[in-house]
């Protein structure tokens, strides 16, 4: 079954169908601005970090088809400093977007991703609560979709002829023993520093590419838990509340696992800004529970 038929099946609403296939029918083109894309531009972005091409090319794409769509009345991208309002006569979804997601790793040519979520209410800083829909697509050896909604999270893969086929639905994440965690070391708080020693010392392994979406596939896929925690300099260290974090935590609770900022839900907060940060603790539920006991001293 292809993305499209699954998510007919799945979604009464054929607007979000339709949304979706709007996104996913720009992967060829974001793909054809891969080689080449990884020239600087000399611009900065809201964090301080230099954009290369094709964080631009990636942004326009995704811009342009969804706010010709009709279907969505608010975009927040990472690369859009302010929310964007677009005219929708069909319906009226908001959709935050990363269009590119750990582009710095294009040189390397390591996995990247796009991160996608979707408010049915229409407003995207109405809480990460509200979030109705959310999905990734990595661009790996494989070129592929992590969805999820009320329903759960399936995934596809997209074949020869660049259609996404359903490979696994109603995935659940095992308990496993992967851990990344962003930042220095020399950085970390001690309670961080002294879960990661506690959970190396039970044999956890490293994964850790830099790549947010290939990162949280791995532990989707095997188990463990994804950080970027606090730092001393950072108390909200770095990823991105509700245009990384957020969706991020939706597929894996889905899942049956936890995101958290190493205290509370990551589910339970509302972003004041579309720029506002976040310590995140998200994968398999008993890890990522330990954490709280390790930052509480
Ligand atoms: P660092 C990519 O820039 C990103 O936003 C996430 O995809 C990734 O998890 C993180 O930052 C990597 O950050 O500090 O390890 O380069």
């Amino acid at each position: 079954m292809n993305l499209q038929d699954y998510l007919r099946k799945q979604q009464p609403a054929e607007t979000v169908c339709e949304l979706v296939s709007v996104i996913t029918g720009a992967v060829a083109t974001i793909k054809s601005e891969f080689l080449g894309g990884d020239e600087k531009t000399g611009i900065f972005n809201i964090y301080g970090e230099e954009e290369i091409k094709i964080d631009k090319k990636a942004n326009q794409i995704l811009i342009d088809v969804l706010s010709k769509s009709g279907l969505v009345s608010q975009i927040a991208s990472e690369e859009e400093k302010e929310i964007l309002q677009c005219n929708s006569n069909r319906a009226h979804f908001a959709v935050t977007l990363d269009p590119l997601d750990g582009s710095s790793l294009i040189p390397t040519d390591l996995a990247v991703g796009t991160i996608i979520s979707i408010y049915g209410n229409g407003d995207v800083l109405s809480g990460l609560g509200e979030i109705s829909a959310a999905f990734y697509i990595l661009y790996g050896p494989l070129t592929l979709i992590v969805f999820a909604d009320q329903k759960g999270v399936s995934q596809f893969v997209q074949d020869k002829n660049g259609v996404f086929q359903l490979v696994k639905e109603k995935i659940l994440i095992p308990d496993g023993n992967l851990y990344g965690s962003g930042g220095l070391r020399k950085d970390w708080l001690p309670g961080h520093k002294k879960y990661i020693e506690t959970l190396e010392n039970e044999g956890y392994k490293l994964r850790y590419s830099g790549s947010g979406v290939a990162d949280i596939h791995q532990i989707l896929t095997y188990g463990g838990v994804f950080s970027y925690p606090a730092l001393q300099e950072k108390p909200q260290g770095k990823l991105r509340l509700l245009i990384e974090v957020g969706p991020w935590c939706y597929i894996i609770e889905k899942a049956g696992g936890l995101g958290t900022n190493g205290k509370t839900r990551i589910l339970e907060l509302t972003p004041q800004k579309v720029d506002e940060r976040t310590p995140v603790y998200v994968g398999s539920k008993n890890a990522v529970r330990r954490a709280a006991q390790f930052l509480e001293q």
